[in-house]
Protein backbone atom coordinates (compact mmCIF):
# COMPACT_ATOMS: atom_id res chain seq x y z
CA UNK A 1 0.00 0.00 0.00
CA UNK A 2 1.38 3.14 -0.76
CA UNK A 3 -0.20 7.02 0.32
CA UNK A 4 1.18 10.49 0.71
CA UNK A 5 0.26 10.31 4.37
CA UNK A 6 -0.80 7.76 6.48
CA UNK A 7 -2.69 9.21 9.93
CA UNK A 8 -3.24 6.93 12.88
CA UNK A 9 -6.34 7.23 14.52
CA UNK A 10 -9.95 8.65 13.50
CA UNK A 11 -10.64 11.12 16.64
CA UNK A 12 -11.59 14.91 15.65
CA UNK A 13 -7.52 15.45 15.24
CA UNK A 14 -7.09 11.86 12.66
CA UNK A 15 -10.77 12.75 10.45
CA UNK A 16 -10.08 17.26 10.12
CA UNK A 17 -6.35 16.13 8.73
CA UNK A 18 -7.89 13.62 6.41
CA UNK A 19 -10.50 15.87 4.68
CA UNK A 20 -8.55 19.17 4.99
CA UNK A 21 -5.97 17.05 3.03
CA UNK A 22 -8.74 15.67 0.91
CA UNK A 23 -10.14 19.07 -0.33
CA UNK A 24 -6.12 19.12 -1.53
CA UNK A 25 -6.21 16.51 -3.63
CA UNK A 26 -3.21 14.90 -0.71
CA UNK A 27 -3.96 11.34 -0.55
CA UNK A 28 -4.30 10.11 3.14
CA UNK A 29 -5.05 6.09 4.63
CA UNK A 30 -6.91 6.54 7.79
CA UNK A 31 -6.09 3.70 10.41
CA UNK A 32 -8.60 3.62 13.47
CA UNK A 33 -8.38 1.07 16.19
CA UNK A 34 -12.03 0.72 17.31
CA UNK A 35 -15.24 0.17 15.30
CA UNK A 36 -17.51 2.93 13.39
CA UNK A 37 -20.17 2.69 16.40
CA UNK A 38 -17.91 3.19 18.82
CA UNK A 39 -16.06 5.87 17.88
CA UNK A 40 -19.33 7.46 16.54
CA UNK A 41 -20.72 6.87 20.03
CA UNK A 42 -17.99 7.61 22.51
CA UNK A 43 -19.06 10.30 25.09
CA UNK A 44 -16.55 13.04 25.12
CA UNK A 45 -16.19 16.77 24.50
CA UNK A 46 -19.38 19.07 23.88
CA UNK A 47 -18.30 22.71 23.68
CA UNK A 48 -16.98 24.24 19.77
CA UNK A 49 -14.97 27.54 19.40
CA UNK A 50 -16.71 29.62 17.03
CA UNK A 51 -12.68 29.08 15.00
CA UNK A 52 -13.22 25.51 15.09
CA UNK A 53 -16.79 25.18 13.88
CA UNK A 54 -16.13 27.62 11.10
CA UNK A 55 -13.19 24.88 9.96
CA UNK A 56 -16.20 22.43 9.75
CA UNK A 57 -18.14 25.06 7.84
CA UNK A 58 -16.01 26.43 5.49
CA UNK A 59 -14.83 22.99 4.48
CA UNK A 60 -18.68 21.11 3.95
CA UNK A 61 -19.08 19.55 6.69
CA UNK A 62 -21.00 21.85 8.88
CA UNK A 63 -24.44 21.27 7.75
CA UNK A 64 -26.03 19.50 10.48
CA UNK A 65 -23.73 21.35 13.18
CA UNK A 66 -25.53 24.45 11.76
CA UNK A 67 -29.08 23.22 12.43
CA UNK A 68 -28.25 21.28 15.82
CA UNK A 69 -25.59 23.43 17.73
CA UNK A 70 -26.49 25.57 20.74
CA UNK A 71 -24.83 28.88 20.68
CA UNK A 72 -23.85 30.06 23.66
CA UNK A 73 -22.83 34.17 24.43
CA UNK A 74 -21.67 33.71 27.67
CA UNK A 75 -21.34 31.66 30.92
CA UNK A 76 -22.34 31.45 33.90
CA UNK A 77 -19.39 31.47 37.56
CA UNK A 78 -21.07 30.72 40.60
CA UNK A 79 -19.55 31.01 44.08
CA UNK A 80 -20.92 31.51 47.52
CA UNK A 81 -24.17 30.47 45.85
CA UNK A 82 -23.90 33.83 43.78
CA UNK A 83 -24.35 33.29 39.77
CA UNK A 84 -21.74 35.85 37.94
CA UNK A 85 -22.53 35.96 34.21
CA UNK A 86 -19.78 36.60 31.63
CA UNK A 87 -20.80 38.11 28.57
CA UNK A 88 -18.66 36.26 25.76
CA UNK A 89 -20.53 38.82 23.53
CA UNK A 90 -20.13 41.96 25.12
CA UNK A 91 -16.74 41.55 26.08
CA UNK A 92 -14.90 40.17 23.36
CA UNK A 93 -17.72 39.76 19.89
CA UNK A 94 -17.65 36.28 19.84
CA UNK A 95 -19.93 33.07 20.82
CA UNK A 96 -18.94 29.47 21.42
CA UNK A 97 -21.33 26.46 20.69
CA UNK A 98 -22.28 23.03 22.09
CA UNK A 99 -22.13 20.46 19.11
CA UNK A 100 -21.31 17.47 20.76
CA UNK A 101 -17.67 15.23 19.81
CA UNK A 102 -19.25 11.97 18.69
CA UNK A 103 -21.82 14.53 16.25
CA UNK A 104 -18.04 15.94 14.73
CA UNK A 105 -17.14 12.82 14.52
CA UNK A 106 -20.00 11.31 12.66
CA UNK A 107 -20.20 14.39 10.26
CA UNK A 108 -16.43 13.67 9.40
CA UNK A 109 -16.74 9.92 9.08
CA UNK A 110 -19.47 10.17 6.70
CA UNK A 111 -18.08 12.40 4.68
CA UNK A 112 -14.97 10.03 4.37
CA UNK A 113 -16.99 7.00 3.09
CA UNK A 114 -18.64 9.48 1.15
CA UNK A 115 -15.92 10.55 -0.70
CA UNK A 116 -14.41 6.79 -1.08
CA UNK A 117 -10.82 7.17 0.47
CA UNK A 118 -9.46 4.65 3.00
CA UNK A 119 -10.16 4.48 5.74
CA UNK A 120 -10.08 1.05 8.02
CA UNK A 121 -11.67 0.27 11.26
CA UNK A 122 -10.63 -2.43 14.03
CA UNK A 123 -7.47 -2.36 12.92
CA UNK A 124 -4.53 -3.92 15.10
CA UNK A 125 -0.56 -3.99 15.36
CA UNK A 126 -0.53 -0.79 14.27
CA UNK A 127 3.37 -0.04 14.30
CA UNK A 128 5.49 2.73 12.65
CA UNK A 129 9.43 2.71 11.42
CA UNK A 130 11.60 4.27 9.25
CA UNK A 131 10.60 7.12 10.73
CA UNK A 132 13.93 9.32 9.70
CA UNK A 133 13.99 7.58 5.93
CA UNK A 134 12.57 9.04 2.56
CA UNK A 135 9.67 6.71 3.09
CA UNK A 136 8.60 5.97 6.63
CA UNK A 137 6.07 3.06 6.74
CA UNK A 138 3.09 1.65 9.14
CA UNK A 139 2.16 -1.79 9.52
CA UNK A 140 -1.41 -2.74 10.93
CA UNK A 141 -3.31 -5.99 10.96
CA UNK A 142 -6.86 -5.87 9.58
CA UNK A 143 -9.36 -8.74 8.92
CA UNK A 144 -6.24 -11.20 10.34
CA UNK A 145 -3.81 -9.99 7.40
CA UNK A 146 -1.34 -7.76 8.34
CA UNK A 147 -0.45 -4.73 5.59
CA UNK A 148 2.21 -2.25 4.98
CA UNK A 149 1.74 1.37 4.12
CA UNK A 150 4.88 2.84 2.71
CA UNK A 151 4.31 6.72 3.02
CA UNK A 152 5.64 9.93 2.65
CA UNK A 153 4.72 11.11 6.02
CA UNK A 154 2.46 9.72 9.32
CA UNK A 155 0.46 11.75 11.24
CA UNK A 156 -0.17 10.47 15.13
CA UNK A 157 -3.33 11.31 15.50
CA UNK A 158 -3.81 8.35 18.12
CA UNK A 159 -4.90 10.23 21.35
CA UNK A 160 -2.82 10.46 24.16
CA UNK A 161 -2.92 5.95 24.94
CA UNK A 162 -2.07 5.79 21.40
CA UNK A 163 1.15 3.92 19.70
CA UNK A 164 2.93 7.72 17.98
CA UNK A 165 4.20 9.44 21.19
CA UNK A 166 5.52 6.39 22.68
CA UNK A 167 7.50 5.37 19.24
CA UNK A 168 9.09 8.55 19.47
CA UNK A 169 9.73 8.80 23.68
CA UNK A 170 13.66 8.65 23.45
CA UNK A 171 13.29 11.68 20.94
CA UNK A 172 11.16 13.68 22.75
CA UNK A 173 10.60 15.56 25.94
CA UNK A 174 7.48 15.21 28.04
CA UNK A 175 5.80 18.27 30.65
CA UNK A 176 3.33 16.78 33.24
CA UNK A 177 1.05 17.85 35.81
CA UNK A 178 -1.70 15.91 37.74
CA UNK A 179 -4.20 16.74 39.95
CA UNK A 180 -5.18 15.46 42.96
CA UNK A 181 -9.00 15.00 41.63
CA UNK A 182 -11.08 13.80 39.25
CA UNK A 183 -14.08 14.54 37.43
CA UNK A 184 -17.72 12.41 37.38
CA UNK A 185 -19.83 12.97 34.53
CA UNK A 186 -22.98 11.87 34.08
CA UNK A 187 -25.79 12.23 31.17
CA UNK A 188 -29.28 12.85 32.41
CA UNK A 189 -32.51 12.73 31.05
CA UNK A 190 -33.03 16.42 32.09
CA UNK A 191 -33.61 19.61 30.24
CA UNK A 192 -30.39 21.95 31.05
CA UNK A 193 -30.89 23.59 34.38
CA UNK A 194 -30.19 27.21 32.61
CA UNK A 195 -29.60 28.25 29.07
CA UNK A 196 -26.08 28.63 29.55
CA UNK A 197 -23.30 26.57 31.45
CA UNK A 198 -22.60 26.83 34.79
CA UNK A 199 -19.42 26.75 35.93
CA UNK A 200 -19.27 26.41 40.60
CA UNK A 201 -17.22 26.59 43.13
CA UNK A 202 -18.09 25.49 46.58
CA UNK A 203 -16.88 24.38 49.21
CA UNK A 204 -17.88 20.67 48.90
CA UNK A 205 -16.14 20.69 45.46
CA UNK A 206 -16.02 22.10 42.24
CA UNK A 207 -19.49 21.01 39.51
CA UNK A 208 -20.38 22.41 36.25
CA UNK A 209 -23.48 21.89 34.51
CA UNK A 210 -23.12 21.99 30.77
CA UNK A 211 -25.82 20.01 28.23
CA UNK A 212 -25.96 17.98 25.31
CA UNK A 213 -29.21 18.71 23.77
CA UNK A 214 -32.80 21.05 24.74
CA UNK A 215 -33.28 17.58 26.57
CA UNK A 216 -30.44 16.03 27.42
CA UNK A 217 -28.27 17.46 30.37
CA UNK A 218 -24.62 16.90 30.98
CA UNK A 219 -22.89 17.75 34.51
CA UNK A 220 -20.45 17.38 36.67
CA UNK A 221 -18.61 17.01 39.97
CA UNK A 222 -15.29 17.08 41.44
CA UNK A 223 -14.44 14.00 43.32
CA UNK A 224 -11.58 12.39 44.71
CA UNK A 225 -9.02 10.87 42.09
CA UNK A 226 -8.85 7.44 43.51
CA UNK A 227 -12.84 7.05 43.46
CA UNK A 228 -14.73 4.71 42.23
CA UNK A 229 -17.71 4.89 40.58
CA UNK A 230 -19.63 2.36 42.55
CA UNK A 231 -19.54 4.73 45.40
CA UNK A 232 -21.93 6.91 43.08
CA UNK A 233 -25.51 5.82 43.33
CA UNK A 234 -27.63 8.01 41.33
CA UNK A 235 -29.36 9.64 44.48
CA UNK A 236 -26.02 10.20 46.05
CA UNK A 237 -25.10 12.05 42.81
CA UNK A 238 -27.77 14.46 42.73
CA UNK A 239 -27.75 15.09 46.16
CA UNK A 240 -24.30 16.23 45.63
CA UNK A 241 -25.63 18.36 42.75
CA UNK A 242 -28.11 20.26 44.96
CA UNK A 243 -25.79 20.75 47.45
CA UNK A 244 -23.06 22.44 45.55
CA UNK A 245 -25.52 24.52 43.24
CA UNK A 246 -27.82 25.39 45.69
CA UNK A 247 -28.06 29.29 45.71
CA UNK A 248 -29.21 32.11 43.28
CA UNK A 249 -30.77 30.59 39.46
CA UNK A 250 -33.12 27.93 38.30
CA UNK A 251 -33.70 24.85 40.62
CA UNK A 252 -31.48 21.90 39.18
CA UNK A 253 -33.50 19.89 36.84
CA UNK A 254 -33.24 16.64 37.10
CA UNK A 255 -33.81 12.91 35.84
CA UNK A 256 -32.85 9.76 35.07
CA UNK A 257 -29.20 9.29 34.57
CA UNK A 258 -28.28 7.30 31.68
CA UNK A 259 -24.19 7.27 31.53
CA UNK A 260 -21.87 8.12 34.47
CA UNK A 261 -18.00 7.63 34.88
CA UNK A 262 -15.00 9.25 36.40
CA UNK A 263 -12.10 10.79 34.13
CA UNK A 264 -8.66 12.09 35.70
CA UNK A 265 -7.30 15.05 34.95
CA UNK A 266 -3.91 16.00 33.45
CA UNK A 267 -1.75 18.71 31.90
CA UNK A 268 0.74 17.00 29.74
CA UNK A 269 2.41 18.57 26.43
CA UNK A 270 5.15 16.80 24.33
CA UNK A 271 8.05 18.81 22.99
CA UNK A 272 8.80 18.79 20.38
CA UNK A 273 5.65 17.42 18.31
CA UNK A 274 7.58 15.62 15.88
CA UNK A 275 10.39 13.64 14.99
CA UNK A 276 11.97 12.72 11.26
CA UNK A 277 8.66 12.19 9.46
CA UNK A 278 5.93 11.44 12.25
CA UNK A 279 3.96 14.18 13.25
CA UNK A 280 1.99 14.14 16.43
CA UNK A 281 -1.08 16.17 16.65
CA UNK A 282 -4.33 16.78 19.44
CA UNK A 283 -4.02 14.46 22.33
CA UNK A 284 -1.02 12.43 21.15
CA UNK A 285 0.61 15.16 21.79
CA UNK A 286 -0.94 16.86 24.51
CA UNK A 287 -3.48 16.81 27.03
CA UNK A 288 -5.43 19.76 29.08
CA UNK A 289 -7.99 19.32 32.19
CA UNK A 290 -11.33 19.06 30.69
CA UNK A 291 -12.37 23.10 32.87
CA UNK A 292 -11.84 25.15 30.08
CA UNK A 293 -13.30 22.54 27.09
CA UNK A 294 -10.00 23.18 25.67
CA UNK A 295 -8.94 19.79 24.23
CA UNK A 296 -11.05 18.40 21.03
CA UNK A 297 -10.30 22.70 20.00
CA UNK A 298 -6.79 21.98 20.11
CA UNK A 299 -6.46 19.60 18.51
CA UNK A 300 -8.05 20.87 15.42
CA UNK A 301 -6.50 24.06 15.76
CA UNK A 302 -3.16 21.66 15.37
CA UNK A 303 -4.28 19.52 12.15
CA UNK A 304 -4.60 23.10 10.71
CA UNK A 305 -1.11 23.80 11.03
CA UNK A 306 -0.59 20.37 10.03
CA UNK A 307 -2.31 20.14 6.24
CA UNK A 308 -1.78 23.94 6.12
CA UNK A 309 2.35 22.84 6.27
CA UNK A 310 1.74 19.43 4.23
CA UNK A 311 -0.05 21.69 1.28
CA UNK A 312 2.43 23.80 1.25
CA UNK A 313 5.34 20.77 0.51
CA UNK A 314 2.72 19.52 -1.79
CA UNK A 315 1.84 22.04 -4.12
CA UNK A 316 5.15 23.97 -3.72
CA UNK A 317 7.56 21.67 -2.54
CA UNK A 318 8.17 24.05 1.09
CA UNK A 319 9.68 22.15 3.81
CA UNK A 320 9.57 25.13 6.12
CA UNK A 321 6.09 24.90 7.64
CA UNK A 322 6.71 21.56 8.36
CA UNK A 323 9.41 22.28 10.13
CA UNK A 324 7.92 25.10 12.02
CA UNK A 325 5.03 22.62 12.76
CA UNK A 326 6.00 22.04 16.24
CA UNK A 327 6.92 25.26 17.28
CA UNK A 328 3.89 27.23 15.42
CA UNK A 329 1.38 24.92 17.85
CA UNK A 330 3.66 25.07 21.27
CA UNK A 331 3.46 28.64 21.34
CA UNK A 332 -0.25 28.75 21.40
CA UNK A 333 -0.62 25.19 23.19
CA UNK A 334 1.26 26.61 26.30
CA UNK A 335 -0.53 28.93 26.67
CA UNK A 336 -3.96 26.98 26.76
CA UNK A 337 -2.55 25.08 29.10
CA UNK A 338 -1.66 27.84 31.07
CA UNK A 339 -5.28 29.06 30.80
CA UNK A 340 -6.88 25.43 31.37
CA UNK A 341 -4.79 24.95 34.59
CA UNK A 342 -5.94 28.41 35.62
CA UNK A 343 -9.68 27.76 35.74
CA UNK A 344 -8.65 24.36 37.53
CA UNK A 345 -7.08 25.97 40.04
CA UNK A 346 -9.28 29.07 39.97
CA UNK A 347 -12.47 26.32 40.71
CA UNK A 348 -11.98 23.28 42.48
CA UNK A 349 -11.26 22.46 45.91
CA UNK A 350 -7.02 21.13 46.95
CA UNK A 351 -7.06 18.82 49.73
CA UNK A 352 -4.65 20.68 51.43
CA UNK A 353 -5.41 24.12 51.05
CA UNK A 354 -5.05 26.00 54.39
CA UNK A 355 -7.34 29.16 55.09
CA UNK A 356 -5.28 31.39 53.70
CA UNK A 357 -5.29 29.48 50.05
CA UNK A 358 -9.00 29.51 50.69
CA UNK A 359 -9.64 33.01 51.06
CA UNK A 360 -6.71 33.68 48.22
CA UNK A 361 -8.96 31.60 45.88
CA UNK A 362 -12.06 33.10 46.31
CA UNK A 363 -10.59 36.45 46.21
CA UNK A 364 -9.76 35.29 42.98
CA UNK A 365 -12.69 34.14 41.60
CA UNK A 366 -14.04 37.72 42.85
CA UNK A 367 -11.48 39.57 41.10
CA UNK A 368 -12.20 37.84 37.61
CA UNK A 369 -16.03 37.84 38.21
CA UNK A 370 -16.37 41.67 39.21
CA UNK A 371 -13.79 43.02 37.37
CA UNK A 372 -14.68 43.54 33.30
CA UNK A 373 -10.64 43.05 33.03
CA UNK A 374 -11.20 40.21 34.80
CA UNK A 375 -14.28 38.71 32.94
CA UNK A 376 -12.41 40.20 30.03
CA UNK A 377 -9.61 37.40 30.44
CA UNK A 378 -11.69 34.97 30.91
CA UNK A 379 -13.48 35.54 27.78
CA UNK A 380 -10.90 35.79 25.21
CA UNK A 381 -9.19 32.78 26.74
CA UNK A 382 -12.02 30.69 26.84
CA UNK A 383 -13.76 32.18 23.44
CA UNK A 384 -10.47 30.85 21.60
CA UNK A 385 -6.88 32.39 21.23
CA UNK A 386 -6.39 33.62 17.91
CA UNK A 387 -4.15 30.53 15.34
CA UNK A 388 -0.44 32.17 15.15
CA UNK A 389 0.49 31.22 11.95
CA UNK A 390 4.01 31.48 11.00
P1 LIG B 1 -9.08 11.12 20.34
O1 LIG B 1 -10.45 11.68 20.24
O2 LIG B 1 -8.69 10.37 21.53
O3 LIG B 1 -8.89 10.23 19.04
C1 LIG B 1 -7.81 9.32 18.91
C2 LIG B 1 -8.30 8.17 18.06
O4 LIG B 1 -7.23 7.25 17.86
C3 LIG B 1 -7.69 5.93 18.10
N1 LIG B 1 -6.52 5.12 18.44
C4 LIG B 1 -5.86 4.34 17.56
N2 LIG B 1 -6.07 4.11 16.26
C5 LIG B 1 -5.22 3.25 15.64
N3 LIG B 1 -4.20 2.63 16.27
C6 LIG B 1 -3.95 2.84 17.57
N4 LIG B 1 -2.94 2.24 18.17
C7 LIG B 1 -4.80 3.74 18.27
N5 LIG B 1 -4.86 4.17 19.56
C8 LIG B 1 -5.90 5.01 19.65
C9 LIG B 1 -8.73 6.08 19.19
O5 LIG B 1 -9.64 5.00 19.21
C10 LIG B 1 -9.40 7.39 18.76
O6 LIG B 1 -10.48 7.17 17.87
O7 LIG B 1 -7.99 12.27 20.14
P2 LIG B 1 -8.01 13.63 19.25
O8 LIG B 1 -8.50 13.35 17.86
O9 LIG B 1 -6.70 14.25 19.45
O10 LIG B 1 -9.16 14.52 19.92
C11 LIG B 1 -9.00 15.01 21.22
C12 LIG B 1 -10.34 15.08 21.94
O11 LIG B 1 -10.98 13.82 21.84
C13 LIG B 1 -10.20 15.48 23.41
O12 LIG B 1 -9.20 16.43 23.57
C14 LIG B 1 -11.52 16.06 23.98
O13 LIG B 1 -12.51 15.07 24.07
C15 LIG B 1 -11.28 16.69 25.36
N6 LIG B 1 -12.49 17.21 25.99
C16 LIG B 1 -13.04 18.41 25.60
N7 LIG B 1 -12.51 19.11 24.56
C17 LIG B 1 -13.12 20.25 24.12
O14 LIG B 1 -12.59 20.89 23.18
N8 LIG B 1 -14.30 20.72 24.67
C18 LIG B 1 -14.91 20.07 25.70
O15 LIG B 1 -16.00 20.46 26.12
C19 LIG B 1 -14.26 18.90 26.23
N9 LIG B 1 -14.81 18.23 27.26
C20 LIG B 1 -13.11 16.48 27.02
C21 LIG B 1 -14.26 17.04 27.66
C22 LIG B 1 -12.62 15.24 27.43
C23 LIG B 1 -13.24 14.56 28.46
N10 LIG B 1 -12.74 13.28 28.78
C24 LIG B 1 -13.55 12.13 28.70
C25 LIG B 1 -11.31 13.07 28.79
C26 LIG B 1 -14.87 16.38 28.70
C27 LIG B 1 -14.34 15.15 29.14
C28 LIG B 1 -14.99 14.49 30.32
C1 LIG C 1 -19.07 19.48 28.10
O1 LIG C 1 -20.12 19.94 27.58
O2 LIG C 1 -18.84 18.27 28.14
C2 LIG C 1 -18.10 20.41 28.70
C3 LIG C 1 -18.31 21.79 28.60
C4 LIG C 1 -17.42 22.65 29.19
C5 LIG C 1 -16.32 22.15 29.87
C6 LIG C 1 -16.09 20.78 29.94
C7 LIG C 1 -16.99 19.91 29.36
O3 LIG C 1 -15.46 23.01 30.46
Amino acid sequence: MRTKVAIIGAGPAGLVLAHLLHLEGIDTIVLENRSRPYIEHRLRAGLLEQGSADVLIETGVGERLLKERMLHQGVFVKFRGEMHRIDFQDLVGKSVMIYPQQEVVKDLVAARLGYDEPLYFEVADVAVSDLTGPTPKVAFTADGRTQVIDCDFIAGCDGFYGISRPSIAAHVRTFEREYPFAWLGILAEAHPTEDELVYTHHERGFALLTMRTPTLSRLYLQCPREDDIAHWPDDRIWEEFRLRCAGQGKKLSEGPITQKGITDMRSFVTEPMQYGRLFLAGDAAHIVPPTAAKGMNLAIADVRVLARAFTAFYKSGRSDLLESYSRTCLRRIWKIQRFSWWVTQLLHRFADDNEFDQRRQLADIDYVTSSRAGRMTWAENYVGLPMEWE
